[in-house]
């Protein structure tokens, strides 16, 4: 662009061998030089004000688009979608570099999630995903909590605004059990065939939780299920043993005890002897750590599946990762597993 009035003319020169230097393209706009052309506008006579200020803002519109031609790759881009896939909210030809896989590890309770997975594997059992969102029917009623039961408050939860067919709110799953139902009904044709079903079941679950060394609000939980014809109890007891000592590589003192879920009848809550390391004294109550609850799934879970509880029993169990990963370490704090502390998960890479 060129200007007529010299002095303008000397300006636009030095002003863009000056944008040219700037780090800050944007501070052109408030140049002195300019500001000082403005301010010359009321000491014109009538005759030249019109054509110098008229070649002021032309030399203004100027500089603003050699601003607008330098804005930084991201600021022209659409406004950032977090949920959308990694490489749509940069240009292509920027890919993220990605931290070297040495650079990183499996988190020990992954580790110990496929360790876990592996003996079941070994034992017959097949490994199936849950879920971490489900309904109400899943999380309750299909596990024969009637409505209004006070054991529902037991597994108090977080939940969504959006809410299922019925009207009740989405919830985080409080427990890996919310899979029973689902497993027995898509399985049921295998013990028409003579297979058992034998299921274990891994994921994160979620509580309305007071926080202390053992009890975290978020965790993972491991259930298992077995049915066939003839099951019972004694089965129940020799897997978990079984399990227990190919997990810790001994025999543990395991301590089973009356208790009660509304899923399975009888009821049971498995502990183990704590190591002295995750024992605050020498209570009755310090000696043992609770890792599962189990039990004969009731008839009313399998009827609901379809399944006829005259033909057929079965057992399931659902246990906490975090205290198994605790036992077999000493770890003397759950919350250490989302701590994020590299300290503490280097120590099992
Ligand atoms: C249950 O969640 C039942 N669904 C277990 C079950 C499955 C029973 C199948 C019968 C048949 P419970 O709330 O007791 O039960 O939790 C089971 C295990 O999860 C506990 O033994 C413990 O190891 C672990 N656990 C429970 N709450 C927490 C918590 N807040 N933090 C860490 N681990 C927990």
């Amino acid at each position: 662009m060129s200007y007529q009035n010299p002095k303008i003319a000397e300006t636009a020169e030095t002003l863009r061998q000056r944008f040219t230097e700037l780090t800050v393209k944007t501070d052109i706009l408030k140049a002195v030089e300019l500001k000082a052309l403005y301010a010359e506008i009321p000491t014109l006579s009538n005759d030249q004000r019109a054509s110098f200020g008229q070649e002021i803002n032309q030399l203004k519109s100027e500089l603003e688009s050699m601003v607008n031609g330098h804005q930084p790759e991201a600021e022209k881009l659409l406004p950032i979608d977090v949920t959308a896939p990694f490489d749509r909210n940069i240009s292509l030809d920027k890919h993220p570099t990605l931290l070297p896989a040495e650079n990183g590890s499996k988190h020990p309770l992954i580790i110990e999630i496929e360790r876990i997975a592996d003996i079941f594997y070994r034992m017959g059992f097949e490994v199936i995903e849950s879920r971490e969102i489900d309904d109400e029917y899943h999380m309750f009623t299909a596990l024969n909590f009637p409505e209004g039961h006070p054991a529902r408050d037991d597994y108090d939860t977080f939940m969504t605004v959006q809410k299922d067919k019925n009207g009740h709110p989405l919830v985080a799953p409080a427990h890996t059990s919310t899979m029973q139902h689902r497993v027995l009904k898509t399985q049921k044709e295998k013990l028409e065939k003579g297979e058992p079903i034998a299921v274990v079941i891994p994921d994160r679950v979620f509580r309305n939780e007071d926080l202390d060394a053992t009890h975290e609000h978020t965790f993972h939980q491991i259930e298992g299920i077995y049915v066939g014809k003839g099951v019972h109890a004694g089965m129940l007891i020799a897997t978990l043993k079984t399990y227990l000592k190919e997990y810790f590589g001994e025999d543990l003192q395991v301590k089973l005890q009356p208790f009660y879920f509304p899923f399975t009848e009888p009821s049971f809550e498995l502990a183990v002897e704590r190591p002295s390391i995750l024992r605050k004294d020498d209570s009755e109550e310090q000696k043992w750590l609770e890792l599962l609850g189990c039990g004969m799934i009731h008839p009313n879970v399998l009827k609901m599946a379809g399944i006829d509880p005259e033909i057929y029993t079965g057992f399931a169990w659902g246990q906490g990762v975090e205290r198994m990963v605790m036992m077999k370490n000493g770890i003397e704090d759950i919350r250490h597993f989302q701590s994020g502390k590299l300290e503490f998960l280097r120590q099992f890479v």
